[in-house]
């Protein structure tokens, strides 16, 4: 039995994680929620949902005592884009909402998992098959909030014995909820434009590769890396992780295998242009895959088909 408290439990991670997590583990999987951002239908019916704002420690510190928790994945940020227009909220959710997490984590005896992200990389870092361990420079306020707190969770750890896990998310993709003011959105808007029958307008350059994921992979690592044997791990905040790298140009290719007549053109959007080439080519995900077992199972060309499918469903096309 295992109880857990997901903080941005209606996030884009959230919502789908929360769910899988009740699948898996029979204790309490608590939805953490701000106002606003309610859990609704299955995510609401199918567990406990409470009030978790994360920049309210006290909240955080009744929610763990209330269900008895023991694993806290704190799931509460500003993507990328978006943190570039609002960098003191960004700092406010990413640090002072961590330190929250951690130190009710430390009171309590949780172990906590906080995501990271390909946006702890810069300009500096080594572009293709970027290396585990390497230069972390981000000139985003996103990668600063993300380095700072891969730094802290270690220090958690490493002071006080917390166990604090993670991995370095690249850009997700999922039919069930949308995310949200991110670099890497493109790639989730292209298949409900081609589904929709409508052309694409790309943000982002062609040419321009990024690492992605589907999000049953992402979930995946994010259950695993949080059961994995302690005493194999020799890194902790964070495991490089990675599945699929292409361009715009590749992903728009492989929709046309199914959709021919997809069109796409191209409106550059400077912000994300400028994030997206200051971040890797494509990550090495060596380490993850030798202290935790890491494999990810799908490739571009089995999320496409998979995405159509769903996407098609869902908006009756
Ligand atoms: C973003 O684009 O901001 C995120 C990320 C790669 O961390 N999807």
């Amino acid at each position: 039995m295992k109880n857990v408290l997901v903080i941005g439990a209606t996030g884009q991670i959230g919502s789908e994680l929360t769910l899988e997590l009740r699948k898996r583990y029979s204790g309490n999987i608590v939805a953490g929620y701000i106002p606003g951002a309610e859990p609704q239908g299955e995510l609401l019916e199918s567990g406990p949902s409470a009030l978790v704002d994360i920049t309210n420690d006290q909240q955080i510190a009744e929610t763990v005592s209330k269900y008895n928790i023991d694993t806290i994945y704190n799931l509460a940020a500003l993507l990328s884009a978006v943190a570039e227009s609002k960098p003191q909220l960004a700092w406010k959710i990413g640090m002072g909402g961590l330190f929250n997490v951690l130190e009710v984590a430390r009171e309590k005896n949780c172990a906590v998992f906080t995501p990271s992200s390909i946006g702890v990389f810069g300009n500096n870092t080594p572009k293709d098959k970027t290396p585990q361990d390497t230069i972390r420079n981000p000139r985003t306020m996103y990668g600063v909030t993300k380095v700072s707190g891969e730094l802290l969770s270690d220090y958690y750890f490493i002071r006080f014995g917390v166990d604090t896990r993670s991995v370095r998310f690249p850009g997700l993709i999922s039919y069930v909820t949308p995310p949200g003011g991110g670099t890497t959105d493109y790639a989730v808007d292209i298949y409900y434009e081609a589904v929709k029958g409508n052309k694409f307008v790309c943000p982002i350059a062609a040419g321009t590769f990024m690492d992605m994921m589907y999000m049953p992979d992402a979930l995946h690592a994010a259950i695993q890396i949080m059961e994995a044997d302690p005493t194999r791990l020799k890194h902790r905040n964070s495991f490089n992780i990675a599945a699929m790298s292409f361009d715009p140009e590749i992903i728009a290719g492989n929709i046309r295998k199914y959709i021919p007549d997809f069109k796409m053109e191209y409106d550059v959007d400077p912000l994300r242009q400028a994030i997206a080439e200051s971040w890797p080519n494509s990550l090495d995900d060596t380490c993850a895959r030798e202290e935790w077992d890491w494999e990810p199972h799908y490739t571009l060309d089995m999320m496409t088909q998979d995405m159509l499918a769903k996407l098609k469903a869902r908006l009756n096309k």
